[in-house]
């Protein structure tokens, strides 16, 4: 089987998404998300002008090999654009190795480690009030672990804080980010109550999640994840930024409270001192930002050694593709935690259709060939790429912060 062609597709049905289908001789195509939100663009053109003319002609089987070409081979290492790219490919070779050989995914990298897979949504309001409406309604949807944001009083725009009704989107149209201010006091003062609140309100069975989106300093987190023990979190989600892996000894040591980080890695080399000091419980890595399914199994092995489950990121600013090899890795590794699942917006499931089913819950993986998701490429033409970006965020004396 050869590689004989591969195309990006660029479209905005709700918001963007970046497109790999690479095409082979025998007419089976793989897809790959590419999309890394509020750079879009810069992904398509390191796929199309570096990327694809290095994958055409070779067999779509030899994905090890693809990976350190693409990865050592290039000699430039590591970085959110390069590896979402090979990410892209990386997703795309399985999907075709799986309609290829008529199987899921998953059978091709271990099989069925369980049935169905924890999922978790989000419930954000802009008010503790409004907060609570929301986890009362996807409780109601059947959900049995929630991602709890709020807005903070005296506060306009919150991280995790849907602008209307809608699904959460943090990315602005426009020709320049967005700017949002922030206050860590304020929010540490807060959260435990909000909590403690929900707790009150909906009793002890429900997991509760709570993202800081790295804000914090080492010793808040260690202070906010202490406060939160009462409240038995399933876990608390990037309190630091950690491109110094180090800052989690400090915070281990004061606190119970479970910790994930991950969503922003993109290698190992980001998290194993994390995994191998067993400084974290959740590894947040996701199969388009990590470089693919194939270094993110040895991730996943590598964590397994520690006792250290995955939690994917999966937000609705990556595509379904994404979710679905998310989706076949749980399935078939031993260490699955929790999948994120935020949904999509209508017009987005127009273009993409995920074959995993989600009931009361739960995933259950696809049996179709490949990762299980495919896409109107006619119906993806009809909405063309609009620039945005994801916002910046200034404490109140105008100093620049971490988003
Ligand atoms: O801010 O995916 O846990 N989820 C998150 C996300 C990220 C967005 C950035 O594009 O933190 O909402
Ligand atoms: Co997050």
């Amino acid at each position: 089987m050869k590689i004989v062609d591969a195309k990006v597709i660029v479209c905005s049905p709700g918001r963007n998404f970046v497109t790999l289908k690479i095409e082979t001789d025998e007419g089976v195509y793989g897809l790959g998300d590419a999309t890394l939100n509020g750079r879009e663009l810069a992904v398509a053109t390191y796929l199309k002008e570096h990327i694809i003319p290095c994958i055409i002609n070779r067999d779509p089987f030899d994905s090890e090999d693809i990976w350190h070409y693409l990865y050592r081979g290039v000699y430039w290492r590591r970085g959110a654009v390069n590896m979402t790219a090979i990410g892209a490919v990386d997703m795309a070779l399985w999907d075709i190795k799986g309609k290829a050989l008529g199987v899921p995914v998953h059978k091709l990298l271990g099989g069925k480690s369980r049935h169905r897979l924890l999922a978790y949504t989000h419930a954000q309001g802009k008010d503790m009030d409004e907060t609570l409406q929301k986890v009362s309604d996807i409780l109601n949807k059947g959900f049995k672990a929630i991602r709890i944001q709020s807005g903070i009083p005296g506060f306009e725009k919150v991280y995790g804080i849907a602008k209307d009704k809608g699904t959460y989107e943090p990315a602005t149209t426009g020709g320049k980010p967005d700017e949002e201010i922030w206050n860590t006091e304020k929010y540490l003062a807060y959260i435990p109550e909000l909590f403690q609140t929900v707790r009150k309100e909906f009793g002890k069975d429900l997991h509760l999640l709570h993202d800081s989106h790295h804000r914090l300093s080492s010793i808040e987190a260690a202070r906010l994840g202490k406060e939160l023990e009462p409240h038995h979190l399933f876990w608390l989600e990037d309190t630091v930024p950690a491109e110094l892996q180090q800052n989690f000894e400090w915070i281990r040591r004061h606190t119970t409270t479970p910790l994930a980080v991950g969503e922003i890695f993109n290698t190992i080399f980001d998290c194993q001192h994390l995994i191998t000091q067993q400084l974290i419980d959740y590894i947040r890595m996701t199969v388009a930002h990590g470089g693919g399914l194939t270094p993110m199994m040895k991730i996943a092995h590598l964590a397994e050694l520690y006792g250290i489950r995955t939690g994917c990121h999966g937000p609705s600013d990556l595509s379904p593709i994404n979710l679905g090899a998310c989706l076949h890795f749980g399935t078939a590794i031993n260490n699955f935690g929790i999948q994120e699942y935020m949904g999509y917006y209508p017009i987005t499931m127009e273009v993409f259709d995920l074959k995993h089913k989600f009931e009361e819950g739960y995933f259950y993986p696809s049996e179709e060939p490949g990762l299980g998701v495919d896409m109107d490429f006619e119906k993806a033409g009809n909405y063309p790429y609009k620039k945005a970006f994801l916002p910046i965020n200034r404490l109140e004396d105008g100093t620049l912060f971490h988003w």
